[in-house]
């Protein structure tokens, strides 16, 4: 039987939390003969409810499930833990300045890093789902600086799922026949969802999907803004944001990333820039990848075009500008 395997939650007594944590212990993120032993992380306020969360755990009876750490302590809870969902974070509320939730987020990552560079497993992997995103991670990146930055990622799969399931509704085709979508840049409303290098698995092989959906006007518009909006557009529907979907998406980018991606797919995962496709180094952005031997690289060589290059850019400036806030917060 394999080693049990450590996995940090953090802000598992939130909704997110709630979803992924049951989907960790069934084994959609490591795999159905992997044990997991799970650390979960909330603040004081919060451990009651996450000791409800604990106590639903055992009453589950997962097979996989080989121990609970429930926790408000942060050295506790990143002790020898090889893998780190980062959930937890202060929330964007009514009236608050951008720089006052920048603030407030620098501070935590701050904090973690140190903990987790201090406590975690070597050769730890973390995703930050926390937003903003790639910003945590950009500064969980600086403070832990024993953990190799390719160690250390953001979350961008949501936004890739979301753009394989609006080309599957829209040909009314199977979602998985559908593939390499690329989110670029940040998670947010200025990602760009991109198909150029998409396509779709039909009878007659493989298609572009420029080529079946022969619709320019909906590719570079409405499909774009549904997937930049879609966060918006749930929170309108069911009064909270993303849940069930994000904690699908985390456990998608954990597992693509330790398992590999199959042959001849990518996946977007937000990652520390080394310059590819001219895009700033030194920012966490997302990117097309290919994952093998627990390893990330960064496609390269596909072709940009002017419309796609001035989207690139333009998430890259939001980067560069939270990137900014974040250290005016340090100052
Ligand atoms: P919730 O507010 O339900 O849960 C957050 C939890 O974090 C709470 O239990 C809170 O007590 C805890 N927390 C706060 N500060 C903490 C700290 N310092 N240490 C540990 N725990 C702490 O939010 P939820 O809906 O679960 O969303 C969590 C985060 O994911 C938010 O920042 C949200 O914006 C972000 N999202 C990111 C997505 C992505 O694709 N990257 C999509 C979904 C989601 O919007």
């Amino acid at each position: 039987a394999k080693d049990p395997v450590r996995v940090l939650v953090t802000g598992a007594a939130g909704q997110i939390g709630y979803a992924l944590v049951p989907m960790i212990a069934r084994g959609v993120m490591l795999g159905a003969d992997q044990p997991v032993i799970l650390h979960m992380l909330d603040i004081p306020p919060a451990a009651e409810a996450l000791n409800g969360v604990k106590m639903e755990l055992v009453d589950a009876a997962f097979p996989l499930l080989k121990g609970v750490v429930a926790t408000t302590d942060v050295v506790e809870a990143c002790k020898g833990v090889h893998i780190a969902v980062m959930v937890g974070g202060f929330p964007r509320k009514e009236g608050m300045e951008r720089k006052d939730v920048m603030s407030k987020n620098v501070s935590i990552y701050k904090s973690q890093a140190s903990a987790l560079e201090a406590h975690a497993a070597a050769n730890c992997k973390v995703l930050v789902v926390a937003n903003p995103a790639n910003t945590n991670a950009l500064i969980l990146k600086e403070f832990a600086p024993s953990i190799p930055e390719k160690n250390i990622t953001c979350l961008t799969r949501l936004d890739h799922n979301r753009a394989l399931g609006q080309v599957s509704e829209r040909l009314s085709v199977q979602v998985s026949d559908v593939k390499n979508v690329i989110i670029w840049g940040n998670h947010s409303s200025t990602q760009y969802p991109d198909v150029t290098h998409a396509t779709v698995k039909t009878s007659a092989g493989e298609k572009a999907i420029r080529e079946l959906v022969a619709d320019d006007a909906w590719l570079n518009g409405e499909f774009i803004c549904t997937v930049q909006q879609r966060g918006a557009a749930i929170i309108k529907a069911r009064k909270f944001s993303s849940a069930l979907s994000a904690a699908s998406s985390a456990c998608d980018h954990i597992r693509d990333w330790v398992v590999g991606t199959p042959e001849g797919t990518w996946v977007s995962m937000g990652v520390y820039s080394d310059g590819s496709y001219d895009v700033p180094a030194g920012l966490i952005y997302s990117f097309p990848v290919t994952c093998k031997n627990g390893e990330w690289s960064i496609v390269q060589g596909l072709s940009i075009d002017d419309f796609s290059r001035n989207k690139l850019n333009k998430t890259a400036e939001e980067l560069s500008e939270e990137k900014a806030l974040a250290y005016s917060c340090l100052a």
